[in-house]
């Protein structure tokens, strides 16, 4: 009897080991790494693909999808599978680089102040006057700048107003614009435009919305924005930048630098906070 139950226990556990090795989980694909964008012509890194298996061993990715070109702007989307040998299928992943059309109008000129003056830019008048800008007031200070220069309307006095225009740019890339302002906040009075070159309209404007991010007006602050969220601006139009200064008193100047209207990723949130135009 005893022999009996034995063999009936053993039978049993090799009954359970049976099912228990039946494959039934898929594997996993894993994707690391891989360039998100670049500009056309530039080199790319393919992401690291990875298969995990409950009990498979090396198992073939199939690739499919596009062929990319760096040489050709487009979306190029690349597909992962994969199967165990139960015929168990991974959920697929894919990856996309996105190659863009890069021509040198699609940044204004000098926007980050390096050639040390003027540059690119043009001074324009605010009733009759313009005395807040000055290409003497490109300075190399130390400050949260980007490189070397950067514009610093506290080498005058607050009640001088005017108006400073950049070079015109079409809209090209991702459609982010990524730029630092300092000194006072204020939307009405003292802010960056942007401005529609066919008819001269202010589409969105930003102001230092955040001017005590660092401690203290003096100090330039990060901003970035996603343009294409904002109505009346689309990818090929042409604008222009124009800081306006028509405050008086109270921190009523401004320090600008680092203004880039051509990115292909999203500007580094450590370095350039989110904000959104107002019209
Ligand atoms: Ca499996
Ligand atoms: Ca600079
Ligand atoms: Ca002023």
């Amino acid at each position: 009897m005893k022999k009996f139950i034995l063999c009936l226990s053993f039978c049993s556990l090799v009954l359970m080991g049976c099912t228990s090795t039946k494959d039934e989980k898929k594997p996993v694909i894993l994707i690391t790494g891989g360039t998100e964008a670049i500009i056309v012509g530039d080199t790319y890194e393919l992401p690291s693909v990875f298969v995990t298996d409950d009990i498979d061993q090396d198992i073939k990715v199939n690739i499919s999808g596009d062929t990319i070109n760096p040489l050709v702007a487009g979306v190029y989307t690349i597909y992962y599978d994969a199967e165990d040998k139960a015929g168990n299928q991974a959920d697929q992943k894919s990856y996309t680089l996105t190659v863009y059309d890069y021509q040198t109008d699609m940044d204004i000129l000098n926007g980050s102040f390096e050639t040390g003056d003027l540059t690119g830019w043009q001074i324009e008048s605010i009733n009759g006057q313009s005395d807040a800008f000055h290409a003497d007031y490109v300075i190399d200070e130390s400050n949260r700048k980007d490189g070397t220069y950067f514009f610093d309307g506290s080498e005058t006095d607050d009640d001088k107003i005017g108006a400073l225009r950049s070079s015109t740019f079409r809209l090209g890339g991702n459609g982010w614009i990524s730029f630092r302002l300092g000194g006072g906040n204020d939307i009405e009075t003292l802010f960056l435009g942007i401005y529609r070159a066919s008819d001269d309209t202010l589409v969105t404007k930003f102001a230092n919305s955040n001017p005590q991010k660092y401690g203290g007006n003096e100090f330039l602050v990060g901003y970035k924005c996603d343009l294409l969220q904002i109505e009346g601006m689309v990818l090929g139009e042409s604008y222009y930048i124009k800081i306006v200064d028509q405050k008086l008193e109270n921190w009523a100047i401004i320090k600008i630098d680092d203004i880039k209207t051509f990115h292909v990723i999203e500007p580094i949130s450590l370095t350039y906070e989110t904000v959104q135009g107002q019209s």
